[in-house]
């Protein structure tokens, strides 16, 4: 298994403890996101621990901002904090490591929950970096439920009334939302055309959980100049436990202590 692989799994396992410690957190969209995350901390972005100050860092924001529980991991894992300490704190009185993500956590650029505000922020960092004449990157992660959110729109196009070629959107699109499908709940399809219509370039990853497939893209869309680049990710709610994958009951449901036993005997078979 390639290193970036292994990552993903170490991060999915922690996520399970963090969860299950906490009897919180939103499992699903967490373990259909960790691949992307950890693509992203591990492999394309310019970001480091010793670089959260520096003002040429890149900038990750995200959008789907109740899959905290996967960035604080992710984080963890980098090496910004010491992720026991999340994985033992999260969810719990006056620890910084609360439900959504927020500021007062290393590494974290802004603070989310409320969905659909990603793009437009990161607009703003892509805009201020052309207007200081800087060369970090912006990186937003969003949910295909998220999608339904009109704020989006505005921000896409924005995004590409200004040629954000420095600004690159992921869609996490597991067609799963909070309460069923996304087709079902509110129907988000065709994005890939809307973000051209919008003046975006657009990258399909046809396996949106394997680290190989997502670096292409990353890199990639690095090279593509005078528009925003949108990454339009097919993932599975759930990914790497079985009982969870493509399940919309498991967008935040809470283990039993067998369930949590057969996650982690799952998890720590591919990590063996
Ligand atoms: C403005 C706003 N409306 C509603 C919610 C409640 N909510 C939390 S998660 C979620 C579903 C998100 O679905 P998706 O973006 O597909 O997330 P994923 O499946 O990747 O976890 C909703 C509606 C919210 N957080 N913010």
């Amino acid at each position: 298994m390639d290193a970036l692989t292994r990552k993903s799994f170490e991060v999915r396992r922690d996520i399970i403890e963090m969860i299950y410690h906490s009897k919180a957190g939103h499992v699903g969209g967490d373990l259909s996101v960790a691949d992307i995350l950890t693509v992203l901390y591990f492999q394309v972005m310019n970001v480091s621990p010793e670089k959260k100050d520096d003002p040429d860092r890149d900038r990750f924001l995200l959008s789907k901002g109740h899959c905290a529980d996967a960035l604080y991991c992710v984080l963890g894992e980098k090496g910004y904090y010491n992720v026991e300490e999340a994985i033992e704190t999260f969810s719990q009185f006056e620890s910084p490591f609360i439900g959504h993500p927020n500021t007062e956590v290393s590494g974290i650029e802004m603070n989310s929950g409320s969905l659909g505000h990603g793009i437009s922020v990161g607009v703003g960092m892509a805009l201020a970096a052309k207007m200081n004449g800087q060369n970090y990157r912006t990186y937003v992660v969003l949910g295909d439920g998220e999608m339904a959110e009109g704020s989006n729109y505005e921000g896409m196009m924005a995004a590409g009334h200004y040629h954000l070629d420095n600004l690159c959107a992921t869609v996490d699109l597991n067609r799963l939302q909070i309460s069923g499908t996304t087709e079902k709940v509110m129907d988000s399809s065709s994005l890939a055309d809307k973000f051209r219509d919008f003046g975006w370039h657009v990258i399909e990853v046809e396996d949106g959980n394997d680290c190989g497939q997502l670096v292409e893209a990353y890199e990639k869309a690095k090279t593509l100049k005078g528009k925003p680049t949108a990454v339009i990710a097919h993932t599975v709610k759930g990914k790497g436990v079985s009982f969870m994958e493509d399940q919309a009951s498991w967008h935040h449901g809470v283990m039993t202590e067998e369930q949590y036993e057969q996650a982690v005997k799952e998890l720590e078979e591919v990590l063996r």
